[in-house]
């Protein structure tokens, strides 16, 4: 069973680079940030409450993304594999993700993260916030606040899987069918 670990700060290309990953390994796609624009498109209580925090570019609780992971890996018990995407983005997250995953037998099988300096981060998210909706796309003092939540608290993540020996960091710049060579050269050695 492949279970990968999309890595990285806001902007890197983690959504862009799991659709090509889910076709070619055949993997289920696990995005947290989709998830919970989900939940907010469909007016839910839990809704509600996240888009405070994403609006603001906060990180919504972990109790709540980490319930959501657990019922959505129970949705997909015959899965190949997963694809991790802007989850686990706290090391408690983690960590619960360790043991959601042995409970059911199986481990991540490494994280592929991608390195991309904040101003092309910057400059991606608001080229993407012209046209997709996305509030917390629209201005750069949120876009800031996001970069600086992820240095924060998501960026000891990346420690976490190191400490595992599940870390292999890429260059997230450069065109997109590059740095997806590039991810899959990592993904076949698993
Ligand atoms: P997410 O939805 O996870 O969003 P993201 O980090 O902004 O995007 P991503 O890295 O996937 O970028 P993309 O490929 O789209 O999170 C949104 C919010 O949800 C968080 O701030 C938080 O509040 C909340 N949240 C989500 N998960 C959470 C969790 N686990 N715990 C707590 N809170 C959580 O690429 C961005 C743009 O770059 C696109 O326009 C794309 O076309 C472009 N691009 C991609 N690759 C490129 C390349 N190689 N060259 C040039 N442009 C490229």
């Amino acid at each position: 069973m492949l279970n990968l670990v999309l890595f990285g700060p806001p902007g890197a290309g983690k959504g862009t680079q799991s659709q090509k990953l889910i076709e070619k390994y055949n993997l289920v796609h696990l995005s947290t940030g989709d998830i919970l624009r989900s939940e907010i498109s469909n007016g839910t209580q839990l809704g509600l409450e996240a888009k405070k925090l994403m609006d603001q570019g906060v990180l919504v609780p972990d109790e709540v993304v980490i319930g959501m992971i657990s019922n959505k890996l129970d949705a997909n018990k015959d899965a190949n594999g997963f694809i991790f995407d802007g989850f686990p983005r706290t090391v408690a997250q983690a960590e619960a993700l360790d043991e959601l995953l042995k409970s059911k037998n199986t481990a991540i099988s490494g994280m592929v993260a991608l390195d991309v300096d904040d101003q092309e981060l910057e400059k991606r998210l608001l080229n993407r916030g012209k046209d997709s909706g996305r509030p917390d796309d629209a201005n750069p003092e949120i876009i800031r606040r996001r970069i600086e939540e992820y240095n924060n608290k998501t960026a000891p993540v990346a420690n976490y899987y190191k400490s595992q020996g599940k870390y292999v960091g890429i260059n997230g710049i450069g065109s997109i069918d590059e740095i997806f060579e590039g991810i899959c050269e990592v993904a076949d050695n698993y």
